[in-house]
Formats: structure tokens, C-alpha cells, sequence
């Protein structure tokens, strides 16, 4: 099923935001996402590596209704089986998960799917697989992600911008004080994680990104 206009709508914004317990110094998933709600955030990742399940499932059924009450779209990484029970707007998965057509069976066609990418192959591949957006990464070292692949660098960002007519984010070792180099390639949305969770003041962090974004993008072609 091609990406609609409702889903898109939900994509497009120029801050993504992706929790990280083991970023956040101290502080739960929940308490995090709620400081990121009250500065606007309004795409957020559930990205919980390490939690037992139980705990990753409780955490999303609380964070969905902040989501939902905040009107932020919320997608959970990795557990299928949580986002077929809490019924996020959309889950995002990577390369070695399973085939998007197979998702797409489980979670329905409402649900948002998201595919991690890290070549122009595999955003060629991602638009032919009905993915609805794609994660474009990582541009930089990046100490965030277990098992990352080598960067990518902005070519690779490039080309998407470029060439693929998906939703994107860009990832990966961005951070607010070299984030003008995707915006200058003409990044739509990106993603900060760690520079965000370890914030001391994650609200005023995110509500300062989202307005030097907007103006950066103002200045981009
Ligand atoms: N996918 C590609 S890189 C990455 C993920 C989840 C982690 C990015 O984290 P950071 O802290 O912004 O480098
Ligand atoms: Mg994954």
C-alpha cells in the first residue's frame, strides 16, 4: 500500500526524537519523553535496547498517551509484538529484521513502517518494499548504536534528498553543533539522540533545536 497523505503528514516535521535509557542519565524513558513533549517534539522513537520486555511494554502504553495527547506521532523500534498491543502510528525496524512485507501483515496498513538504510541501494530497495520512510545513516561516528555500520558520511544523504520521494531522517553522530552539515545538503528532518537525552534541560534543548532547524532550513535551498 503506497505512503497516504495522512501519513506523511505525521513524518513531516524536522526534529526526530529517539529515547535512550542508557543516555538519559537517570532518568526513565517516560520522564525523558515528557520533557521532550513539553519542547515540542512532535515525532518520537520508543528505542529501549536494554529493558526487559515487560518494562518496554508498560513504558510504551504510557508514552503512546502522552504522544497522543501532545499530538506526536509515536513509533516504537524493534518490538513488532508491543506496537501489535499498543498500536503506535508506527514502528521502525532495520535491515536484519524481518522483510517489511512480512510486518506490514502484522501490523496492518494503517501503522507507519519505517526501515533504517545505509546505502542508495538499500533506499531503492526500501521504496520498492512499501517502506513509509526511511532512516538515512549513520552521517558520523556514532557510539548510540551497538554493531553500527562505518559512516555513511553526506553523500549518502545526498542522494536521498536528491533521489528518493520518502520521508526521511537523517542520523547518526548529529549533534547541534555540527547539524548545519545536513541541513546544508538539504536535510528535511533529523535525528539527535544522545546529544538530546544527555541534555541537562532536554525541553529547552529540543524547543532550541527545533527553532534552529526551522531557521536553518529558512537560509537552505
Ligand atoms: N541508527 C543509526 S545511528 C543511530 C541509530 C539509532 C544512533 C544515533 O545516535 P546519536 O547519539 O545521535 O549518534
Ligand atoms: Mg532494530
Amino acid at each position: 500500500m503506497s505512503l497516504t497523505a495522512e501519513k506523511r503528514k505525521k513524518l513531516d516535521f524536522p526534529l526526530y526524537c529517539i529515547t535512550a535509557q542508557n543516555l538519559s542519565n537517570g532518568r526513565s524513558n517516560c520522564e525523558v519523553v515528557r520533557a521532550m513533549l513539553e519542547g515540542g517534539a512532535k515525532i518520537i522513537q520508543y528505542r529501549e535496547k536494554y529493558a526487559e520486555i515487560r518494562v518496554r511494554y508498560n513504558e510504551c502504553i504510557v508514552i503512546k498517551e502522552m504522544c497522543q495527547k501532545a499530538g506526536c506521532t509515536f513509533i516504537i523500534n524493534d518490538n513488532i509484538d508491543i506496537a501489535m498491543l499498543v498500536r503506535p502510528d508506527g514502528v521502525h525496524i532495520g535491515q536484519d529484521d524481518l522483510p517489511i512485507a512480512e510486518v506490514r501483515k502484522l501490523v496492518g496498513s494503517d501503522m507507519i513502517i519505517g526501515l533504517s538504510t545505509h546505502s542508495p541501494e538499500q533506499a531503492e530497495q526500501a521504496v520498492k518494499d512499501g517502506a513509509d520512510y526511511i532512516g538515512v545513516g549513520p552521517l558520523f561516528p556514532t557510539k548510540t548504536k551497538d554493531h553500527v555500520c562505518a559512516p555513511v558520511g553526506l553523500e549518502y544523504l545526498e542522494y536521498v534528498v536528491k533521489n528518493i520521494d520518502l520521508p526521511y531522517t537523517a542520523i547518526g553522530g548529529i549533534k547541534e553543533h555540527n547539524m548545519h552539515l545536513p541541513l546544508q545538503t538539504g536535510a528535511k528532518c533529523i535525528c539527535l539522540v544522545s546529544d538530546i537525552t544527555g541534555a541537562d534541560d532536554i525541553s529547552a534543548k529540543v524547543r532550541r533545536l527545533i527553532s534552529k532547524i526551522e531557521e536553518q532550513q529558512g537560509r537552505c535551498p
